[in-house]
């Protein structure tokens, strides 16, 4: 439905930092459907040959690969020049909500280790508030922790709900080989609080929680062909 609108964030954050991309050395490459639509522009335009590109997840090494690009994961990859990947939900402070794809560890490690880091989204993703609120926050769990992290996330006063896969009635299974719980809350008003409150608990990994520091710049469609930066 909102397919042209990923279409012209993603076309329009690669005119708008090309010369950077060009020049980087090594480019971080997000997942999902919005991102897609940036490899393919830089598959069309020759841009990912003589470059390292690291990736967010075995989805898009996959994506690439068959693309004839054998992208590096970050296992072997420890800096990145610039980061570009979707979202899900990005308040008025900028603090963003990623991992419905399942994949935030590896983007959390590409956000923190990228010297520019860009996302781009269509204007569904956009909360004008202060706090977030739109979409659960995504915690990835080594499985052993499952159901101690669900009690204390309970305790802590939120809704934690174990990610079922669509195939089996089993849990989601990540690139990591831990499970998914997604966090159901009213409000966030201090991300980086409560992402660090969270990873306080035994077995959570990471959290789809990026707070503004993570962010540089969010690259935004509009119908009418609009875009805006922030
Ligand atoms: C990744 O892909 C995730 O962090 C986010 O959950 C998702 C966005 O996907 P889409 O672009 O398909 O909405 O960036």
């Amino acid at each position: 439905m909102y397919e042209y609108l990923k279409k012209l964030s993603s076309i329009y954050a690669l005119r708008m930092f090309i010369d950077k991309i060009r020049d980087s050395k090594v480019l971080g490459i997000g997942t999902g459907s919005t991102v897609k639509y940036f490899i393919d522009e830089l598959i069309r335009l020759g841009m990912l040959k003589d470059k390292k590109v690291v990736v967010s997840s075995y989805a898009t090494h996959n994506y690439l690969y068959k693309h004839g690009i054998d992208a590096y994961t970050p296992i072997n990859c420890n800096y990145a020049d610039i980061y570009v990947d979707g979202l899900d939900e990005i308040n008025a402070n900028l603090d963003i909500i990623k991992g419905r794809g399942a994949a935030l560890l590896w983007e959390k490690q590409l956000a923190i280790r990228s010297k520019l880091r860009i996302y781009i989204a269509d204007y569904t993703k956009v909360n004008p508030e202060q706090y977030l609120y739109m979409k659960p926050v995504p915690i990835e769990v080594v499985p052993n922790a499952v159901y101690y992290v669900i009690e204390k996330l309970t305790i802590l006063g939120y809704k934690p709900v174990l990610r079922i896969g669509k195939m089996k009635d089993g849990p989601i299974i990540t690139d990591n080989g831990n499970f998914i719980i997604d966090l159901v809350y009213e409000k966030i008003q201090n991300a980086k609080q409560v992402d660090e409150e969270i990873k306080k608990i035994n077995g959570v990994v990471e959290t789809g929680l990026f707070p503004n520091n993570l962010v540089d710049y969010v690259i935004v469609s509009y119908p009418g062909n609009i875009v805006k930066v922030y």
